[in-house]
């Protein structure tokens, strides 16, 4: 007999009601008002600068902006083949449709075919090869979905139905593919060298290390060998790749991007010009969401519509509809691991070696620095003393991956936690139990497998606090007893920790500029590197800029990000956006108040080090003037009123070759613990409860930053039990490209209790007001989910046996482990 649950707990749109209605008592509106009163900007919660536009549809994305009369329209001719040689390419029917103005390939690209972000290997429209009689005679399709040539017509319409005779347009011989990683791992094909970093604390080095840590996996009482399959995920933003090129007057170009790394855009569509950057202007306001997906893969896009409007003299859009976006880009790298551990009677894990082989495609985009990241998060917040691992980007006739929330840094961290999960089953022991015996040390048992120390650990008091807040012990017993008596449904508990490191694992990326214009007025102008994706970047530099100019809220606007303000900028990426960009204009807010403070001194009758800048006033004692109009004195003074300011991030180092140095400034910390209830008959499950806590120093904007943990737990916990990849197997052709067929979590999949909270802390590092970025660490939050899931499926087999079970856990994956399970414990 089965115990009931709550049946509210089971109903569609309870969950979002309760969790709504649940959000408000994690924020304490009352210490905020206070500190807002006595003039604090920062570490207050405000509204998205944007919420008001977002919610009113008055938010204008890329495709929202009024078109210039004379606006083409491109859309792509894709390979139909996964893998093939060209042998000709017939585009008479594709010209023919009306409508159509152009039909461009490779070979009009005046400049560089490539729009490579690292490694030059990868042609923006496919390579051709053109016979003496200029018809194109060869050339090499490496994915089905690879766009082959460009189709610009007066309507997105025209031009989509003529794009569409690609398969009849583009001849080709089909030679075999290699679709899977483990298959192109197997024949040594990757689109990087492989990867290695051991680290033994026997004194040795290079093949001597690796033996070193092989006998200690020799030497464990207990061993552990086994394979694991994680897959990959799409980014899925709203707005899809979007580019609108306008030419501009001396072979000048303008660009509206939907993109992450503006710069890098300006860069590649230089290059495919043939041009200087400083012809080349790339805007991006606001962008649908990115999640790492416009990082690098916005640049295809940018180059075609580019060399287009270069071409016609005329504006031309490219938006890409999300069939075609799912089959041209890439995304998450799926990952699968072949792991052996040594550990002890305690779970302590004494030795480890690790193979991971990740999904690159067909080119390097971003793999080498994805896995570099998966590389130095394998130990997530655990001491490895032993450890060797190797890290094969396999190249396959598939999208190329690349960035995607956590890069790398969830992929590597769910390797060890799993192995967590198989040691405390083996042992008879609590997960949890197992999982603290590992943890690193505060000053000692503390040194990462890449040399770096870790200083500023706090994951132990921040697990132990949110297993008293959840209830953890209580729970698990409760649990323990009710699946005893429940054969068909089975609960599950799980507590992960995460440990994730902030900076970007390219040093010379670790910096950003901004510029501050104060107009007489008193009215303020930001404008830094950074991209808003809708993570509140934005937000939160203006409340830098207010805190710092001691001002109000709105006085403040920041606006779209353009590199012919702020010049070589990084990706908005790695989490480091507020990091970089609010430290930047920190320093040029701050040069402006240093230029205002003798003026308002000298009127005030005190010294400047007396001047308080808060709550809009400049204000010494009882003697008092308004920003205005100290302001609008300056301006008549002749005094510059704005201000550049830069920032790049102290202490770092890295060696590229050996994997040694200090990648990271620091670590965000965080763990979750969830609930969740399997239907053993169906393999259904449900997210009953999650508690949450997370590191983000002292919060910048904590509303924001719980927002950005919610976002980014359903984010990963859609990647981790429900969405899932398919390419048919022997095509090549991605099946799941559509919302139809690839199933993203919804508001409803939120748990009825979803409790998040910040952890109560600060950045031991001078990082801004000394917060922590928050945008990817909370990504790996729902390991808690998975984990609570194979707990589940573990007890249908009265915890005997290991479950095999593999992500995404589906409902399909969950029944084969369950099969898996009740067979071996029978
Ligand atoms: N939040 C929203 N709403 N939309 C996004 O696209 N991207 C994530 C995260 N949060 C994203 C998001 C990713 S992948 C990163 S690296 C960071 O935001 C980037 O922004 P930040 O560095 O300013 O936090
Ligand atoms: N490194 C990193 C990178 O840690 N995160 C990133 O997003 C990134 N992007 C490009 C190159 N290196
Ligand atoms: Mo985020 S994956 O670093 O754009």
């Amino acid at each position: 007999m089965n115990k009931p649950l709550d049946p509210a707990l089971l109903q569609p749109g309870q969950a979002f009601a309760d969790w709504q209605a649940n959000r408000a008592s994690r924020i304490d509106p009352a210490a905020e008002a206070t500190a807002q009163d006595a003039g604090r900007r920062v570490g207050v919660s405000r509204p998205h600068e944007s919420a008001h536009l977002h919610v009113a549809g008055a938010a204008p994305y890329i495709d929202d902006l009024p078109e210039l009369a004379g606006t083409l329209h491109a859309a792509l001719g894709l390979s139909p083949v996964a893998h093939g040689r060209v042998t000709g390419l017939d585009l008479a029917a594709v010209r023919a449709v009306p409508g159509v103005v152009a039909v461009l390939t490779a070979a009009d690209i005046p400049g560089v075919n490539d729009c490579g972000s690292i490694v030059h290997d990868e042609p923006i429209l496919a390579e051709l090869v053109t016979g003496p009689d200029g018809a194109v005679c060869g050339g090499e399709l490496r994915y089905l979905g690879q766009p082959v040539f460009a189709v610009i017509a007066r309507s997105r319409e025209a031009a989509r139905r003529a794009a569409a005779l690609a398969k009849q347009a583009i001849r080709c011989e089909p030679l075999p593919p290699v679709l899977s990683p483990r298959e192109a791992h197997a024949r040594g094909q990757y689109v990087l060298p492989p990867m290695h970093l051991t680290r033994t604390q026997a004194p040795a080095d290079g093949e001597a290390a690796l033996a070193a840590v092989r006998a200690a996996l020799a030497a464990a009482p207990h061993r552990l060998t086994t394979a694991l399959e994680v897959g990959g995920q799409e980014q899925f933003y709203l707005e899809g790749q979007i580019s609108y090129a306008i030419p501009r007057e001396d072979r000048g170009i303008q660009l509206h991007c939907s993109t992450q790394h503006p710069t890098e855009m300006q860069h590649l569509v230089a290059h495919a010009l043939g041009l200087a950057s400083h012809r080349v202007q790339v805007e991006c306001r606001r962008m649908g969401g990115g999640f790492g997906g416009k990082e690098s893969q916005s640049a295809p896009f940018a180059c075609i519509a580019a060399v287009a409007a270069a071409k016609l003299q005329r504006p031309v859009k490219l938006r890409l509809d999300r069939d075609d976006d799912f089959l041209i880009t890439g995304r998450r790298h799926c990952f699968s691991y072949d792991i052996d551990v040594g550990y002890d009677d305690e779970g302590r894990v004494l030795a480890s070696e690790v193979s991971m082989i990740s999904r690159a495609g067909h080119s390097a985009d971003l793999s080498a620095p994805v896995m570099t990241r998966a590389l130095c998060h394998y130990d997530n917040a655990y001491w490895l003393p032993e450890v060797a691992m190797h890290g094969y980007c396999a190249k396959t006739n598939t999208q190329s991956n690349t960035a995607f929330r956590g890069f790398g840094g969830p992929q590597g961290a769910i390797a060890i936690e799993n192995v967590m999960d198989s040691i405390a089953r083996r042992l008879g022991k609590d997960p949890l139990e197992v999982r603290r015996v590992n943890f690193y040390g505060r000053t000692e048992r503390n040194v990462t497998p890449y040399t770096q120390v870790v200083s500023d650990n706090v994951i132990h008091g921040l697990v132990d606090e949110l297993a008293a807040s959840s209830g953890y012990a209580a729970r698990r017993a409760e649990i323990a007893a009710w699946n005893a008596d429940s054969p068909v449904l089975k609960r599950g508990l799980a507590l992960t920790p995460v440990k994730f490191g902030i900076s970007f694992n390219v040093k010379h990326f670790n910096q950003a500029g901004a510029l501050v214009h104060v107009y007489a007025d008193g009215s303020i102008l930001v404008n830094h590197g950074g991209t808003e994706m809708g993570q509140g970047l934005n937000t939160k530099v203006a409340q830098v800029v207010a805190h710092e100019l001691g001002v109000d809220f709105g006085r403040v606007r920041v606006t779209a990000t353009d590199t012919q303000k702020v010049a070589n900028t990084s990706a908005t990426a790695a989490s480091t956006g507020s990091d970089l960009n609010g430290k930047a204009a920190q320093d040029a807010a701050r040069q402006i108040r240093e230029r205002l403070a003798p003026l308002a001194a000298a009127r005030l009758g005190v010294e400047p080090s007396a001047l308080v800048f808060a709550n809009d006033r400049v204000q010494a004692g009882t003697a008092s003037m308004g920003f205005a109009e100290l302001v609008a004195a300056a301006y008549v003074e002749r005094i510059q009123l704005w201000s550049d300011g830069f920032y790049a991030t102290p202490g770092l180092s890295w060696n590229r070759e050996t994997l040694r140095g200090r990648p990271f400034y620091y670590f965000a910390y965080g763990a979750a613990c969830s609930e969740v209830v399997v239907d053993t008959l169906t393999g259904e499950w449900k997210l009953l409860r999650a508690d949450v806590l997370h590191d983000v120093g002292r919060s910048l904007n904590p509303a924001v930053d719980i927002g950005q943990v919610e976002g980014a737990f359903i984010q990963g916990m859609g990647w981790l039990t429900m969405e899932e990849l398919v390419w048919h197997p022997t095509t090549g052709k991605l099946m799941t490209h559509a919302p139809s067929t690839y199933k993203i979590p919804t508001a409803n999949d939120c748990p009825p209790v979803f409790d998040v909270r910040l952890f109560q802390g600060e950045n031991v590092e001078d990082s801004i007001h000394r917060s922590k970025a928050v945008g990817e660490p909370p990504l790996l939050l729902p390991f808690s989910v998975f984990f609570a899931i194979r707990d589940a499926v573990s007890a249908a087999g009265g915890h005997r046996v290991d479950p095999p079970l593999s992500a995404p856990a589906t409902s399909e994956a969950i029944l084969r482990a369950l099969t898996a399970v009740q067979a071996g414990a029978a």
